[in-house]
């Protein structure tokens, strides 16, 4: 039994939730985090001294196996249930599907997260505009690097759908949702994105309107 712990307004959560779904998996998800807490009580700091969402925790038994960090985890399950599919089997196809993860958490979502904070978690009144704009200004090159890259093959890691698609999917979920005036031609990314929203696993999951 697979059981998810986190709440589905976290990009993280919606990581996993869909590639447990994109597997097929049966899984039993836990609200924490946010509004509903739970992440700092003594029980789940064994699961994740970082008091953050989410985790798995994967198996039968008195010891099922615990994992955090979204990336990764998306990364074990199709590991463990798509090798030679989502989870490529030749190393280079791997990694070439690793790096676009890697670009999502330390590339992608720094530049867009002042935004989503700002436009959507923050109230009008306290928002910072110059926190806004340079988050604009720093996510827009990226998604046309992204277009670029698309219109070179059908996603991330080749012509198939992989791991890769998840994370960097959930990131170009979140920021399409936001207030913006979205009007920068991008036909490859977008092209791309309605392959990638179609999916039936992504159901519940890139038709939320993120908070
Ligand atoms: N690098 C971690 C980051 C996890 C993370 O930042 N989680 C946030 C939600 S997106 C969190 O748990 N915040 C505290 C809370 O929800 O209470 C991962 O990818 O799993």
């Amino acid at each position: 039994m697979l059981h998810i712990w986190g709440r589905l307004s976290s990009i993280n959560v919606r990581k996993v939730v869909w590639c447990a779904q994109e597997l097929g998996l049966s899984f039993q998800r836990t609200e924490a985090g946010g509004a509903f807490g739970l992440v700092n009580t003594p029980e789940y700091l064994a699961l994740n001294p970082n008091a953050m969402v989410p985790v798995i925790e994967y198996g039968d038994g008195q010891q099922p196996y615990t994992l955090w960090e979204s990336n990764v985890i998306v990364r074990y399950l199709c590991a463990r249930h798509a090798a030679g599919t989502l989870y490529p089997e030749d190393l280079q196809d791997r990694f070439d599907a690793e790096r676009w993860m890697d670009w999502q958490q330390t590339t992608l979502n720094p530049a867009g997260r002042d935004a989503f904070l700002q436009l959507v978690r923050t109230p009008e009144a306290q928002r910072q505009p110059a926190l806004l704009a340079a988050s604009v200004a720093a996510t827009a090159p990226l998604l046309d690097l992204l277009d670029r890259h698309l219109a070179r093959q059908a996603f991330l890691a080749g012509d198939a759908f992989t791991m890769a698609d998840i994370p960097v999917a959930c990131e170009v979920h979140r920021w399409l949702a936001l207030p913006l005036q979205q009007d920068a031609d991008r036909p490859a990314l977008m092209r791309w994105w309605q392959a990638i929203k179609a999916r039936p696993g992504a159901l519940g999951v890139l038709d939320l309107i993120p908070t």
